[in-house]
């Protein structure tokens, strides 16, 4: 078992992001039995959820006329519009079914507010506004991160660079990962976790 400043983070393992769903990662479901046996590794464990109203500016459907992955500007940026995903209480916003969230200490979720996009755990995609999860592990004492989950080119890359920048030692398992890989989005991303001092794992 892992020392209890270690902590496991478990990135949006949820039905619309595994194949059949909305926003399919190929692949999203192969990582769950790796994810699922980590679990029992970590004292310390947490599940984020992706979790957007349907009126979510995200939505490429809640801009008329805009085509899904296309880019548009948000007050804080740039910002990909998505097929409509991970709605609350639906069967896509759920876990995948075979992923082990008994054992979870902490279900996180996300993107709940309309206006603003949340890829990282940490803070919304304005990069100011917390998601309370630098708190809850900090006053567990936690400082040694290990990432996994979907998508490796979004939710986990803003999760792991916020986490470095925020003073967490940070590990990506890529193993235990999977990329929707958008224009070169993976490279991109990989190349930032980096820099940032996230320590990538095969
Ligand atoms: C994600 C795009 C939109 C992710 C979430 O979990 O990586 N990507 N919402
Ligand atoms: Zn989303």
């Amino acid at each position: 078992m892992r020392p209890d400043h270690e902590a496991l983070i478990v990135i949006d393992v949820q039905n619309d992001f595994c194949p059949g769903g909305a926003l399919a990662v190929a692949g999203g479901d192969e990582i769950v039995p790796r994810v699922n046996a980590l679990m029992d590794e970590f004292a310390v464990k947490v599940l984020t959820q992706d979790w957007h109203p349907a009126d979510h500016a995200s939505f490429a459907a809640n801009h008329p006329g805009a085509a899904p992955f296309s880019l548009t500007e948000m007050p804080y940026g740039p910002q990909v519009l998505w097929p409509a995903h991970c709605i609350q209480g639906t069967h896509g916003a759920a876990f995948h079914k075979d992923l082990a969230t008994d054992p979870a200490d902490l279900i996180l979720r996300k993107g709940f507010r309309p206006a603003i996009d949340s890829y990282s755990a940490f803070f919304e995609n304005d990069h100011e506004t917390p998601t309370g999860l630098e708190g809850y592990l900090k006053t567990r004492g936690v400082r040694e991160l290990t990432l996994v989950g979907l998508a490796t080119d979004f939710c986990v890359a803003y999760s792991a660079i916020d986490a470095a920048r925020l003073g967490f030692g940070v590990t990506v398992l890529e193993a235990a990962c999977r990329a929707i890989d958008l224009d070169g989005s993976l490279a991109k991303a990989r190349d930032g976790m980096r820099a940032a001092g996230a320590r990538m794992v095969a």
